[in-house]
């Protein structure tokens, strides 16, 4: 039995993974493959759990260290329990977020460096990195007016607009060290469009 593909979708907030995630779910499908979709934070009842306390809002402040520490914690149990489970059976795992959002978020908006975000990734997935991972990009303001117009800003949400321009700029910077890695598709267009683009990405990982 061969591994599976390990696919990530990433972006700035209300940028569509969800939508878009649905879609790719769909488009693997018909090609025969199994597909497990899951998320980060979260993707087993433990990491779920920990993805409530990191985006509660609470008025204590939250050190950034002990953020980015539970963040791997959950990390950690996904992918045992999850991830590397289903690619070892030949699955394809298709996960809405992944440590490109611990360099972009952790990294590009609170400021941690690559390197300490490098030692956890290490310590936690050993050389497991996706195969591909699709970056929806998309003017911030636009966004968060979708995030929000769906629901309550959560703990992330709240941030500022330069919070996430950092996130985007950090974002942009890890698909030109990698382009072999990753594809940016142009999320501010309508829906139908950034799909096309999307089936030409996988067209790509397919052939
Ligand atoms: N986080 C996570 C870290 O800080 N570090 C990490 O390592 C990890 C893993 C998780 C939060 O955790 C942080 C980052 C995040 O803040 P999340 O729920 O995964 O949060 O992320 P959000 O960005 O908050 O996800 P959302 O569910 O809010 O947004 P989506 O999934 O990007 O957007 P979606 O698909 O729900 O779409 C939003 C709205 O826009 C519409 C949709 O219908 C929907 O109403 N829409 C469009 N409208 C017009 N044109 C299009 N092309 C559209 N595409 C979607």
């Amino acid at each position: 039995m061969s591994q599976g593909k390990f696919i990530t979708i990433e972006g700035t907030e209300g940028v569509g993974k969800s939508t878009n995630l649905a879609f790719v779910r769909d488009w693997l499908s018909g090609q025969g493959r199994e597909v497990v979709v899951t998320r980060e934070p979260g993707g087993t009842p433990l990491a779920e759990e920990i993805r409530s306390l990191l985006l509660t809002n609470r008025a204590e402040p939250v050190s950034p260290t002990a953020e980015l520490l539970l963040i791997f914690a959950a990390r950690a149990q996904h992918l045992e329990q999850v991830v590397k489970p289903a690619l070892a059976r030949g699955a394809w795992v298709l996960c809405d977020r992944f440590t490109d959002s611990t360099y972009a978020y952790q990294g590009g908006g609170r400021g941690f460096d690559k390197d300490r975000i490098g030692l956890l990734e290490t310590l936690v997935q050993g050389d497991l990195r996706p195969d591909m991972t699709l970056i929806l990009d998309i003017d911030i303001e636009l966004g968060l007016s979708r995030a929000r117009q769906r629901s309550e800003p959560d703990r992330f949400e709240g941030e500022t607009v330069r919070f996430f321009e950092q996130v985007r700029a950090a974002y942009r910077d890890l698909a030109a060290r990698a382009p072999e890695r990753y594809a940016v598709v142009d999320a501010g267009q309508p829906l139908e469009a950034v799909q096309k683009d999307i089936a030409k990405v996988l067209e790509r990982l397919n052939g």
